[in-house]
């Protein structure tokens, strides 16, 4: 068993997935992957699976859902999995290529030192590739308010992370009980409120060239009125 677990949620990425595991394949760097699919009904399951038959030396697992349990939803059982199978170090990013396994370097180059490492486009010009407007808004928009209420300036809806497990204690799941987008800045106000050190680099993040976005406008909306949510349970946690 490697040390290291990497976590990527899928709804139908078929294109996207064929290509990141061929890329991920290609940096050589020793880690099992869990791939946690919620209800895919193009061939993300089919790519994965003759992938893994190409490939018997990669551990490659997968959890199967019937239908979409949410991405918070995700990345928290994948993380529950890697404390469960004492993985040190959980990685989770997204499937439909936004974040290239290149950064994987750097989240593994700062993480005996950290308890999280994650990327941020927001530290250097021009980070956010080919991103339309309203996906440039939403995202800075997002920033500015985590960093305004939580007093931060992590790039807080970043997937993009690397979680120390041997020192993170995992209670910071169950403080998360949100299952959608909104769990990233949640965890990420609670490990910052529990003084864990984090550490963030510059990375790119692209934006998706096939399939189609998974985010809704009911799921925005939530998030905002969770940034609210989260910012008055932050207030009244205990460091
Ligand atoms: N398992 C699971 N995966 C999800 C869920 N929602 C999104 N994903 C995956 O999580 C990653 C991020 O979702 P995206 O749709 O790319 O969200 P986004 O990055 O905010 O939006 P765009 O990149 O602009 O489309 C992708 O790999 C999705 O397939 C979910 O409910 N369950
Ligand atoms: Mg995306």
């Amino acid at each position: 068993m490697n040390k290291n677990l990497l976590i990527l949620p899928t709804i139908n990425e078929e294109k996207n997935v064929k290509l990141l595991l061929k890329q991920i394949l290609k940096t050589k760097i020793q880690l099992d992957i869990l791939v946690i699919d919620d209800g895919s009904s193009d061939n993300t399951l089919s790519v994965i699976n003759n992938f893994k038959k190409k490939n018997r030396k990669s551990k490659i697992f997968v959890k199967s859902r019937k239908k979409r349990l949410g991405i918070g939803k995700a990345h928290k059982d994948g993380l529950l999995y890697a404390y469960r199978k004492k993985y040190n170090y959980a990685i989770t990013m997204d499937s439909d290529l936004a974040h290239h396994p290149k950064y994987i370097f750097n989240l593994l180059s700062h993480n005996k030192k950290n308890d999280l490492v994650l990327g941020s486009r927001y530290l250097k010009k021009n980070s956010a590739i080919n991103y339309n407007f309203l996906r440039t808004f939403l995202s800075n928009s997002a920033f500015l308010m985590t960093r305004l209420l939580f007093n931060h300036n992590f790039d807080s809806t970043n997937s993009f992370r690397c979680y120390n497990l041997r020192t993170i204690k995992k209670d910071f799941i169950i403080f998360c009980k949100t299952d959608h987008y909104d769990f990233f800045f949640t965890s990420l106000a609670y490990l910052n409120k529990k003084k864990y050190s984090i550490f963030q680099f510059p990375m790119k993040i692209y934006s998706r060239n096939y399939g189609n976005t998974k985010m809704t406008l009911p799921l925005a909306l939530r998030s905002v009125k969770m940034i609210l949510v989260v910012f008055f349970k932050i207030l009244l946690l205990k460091n």
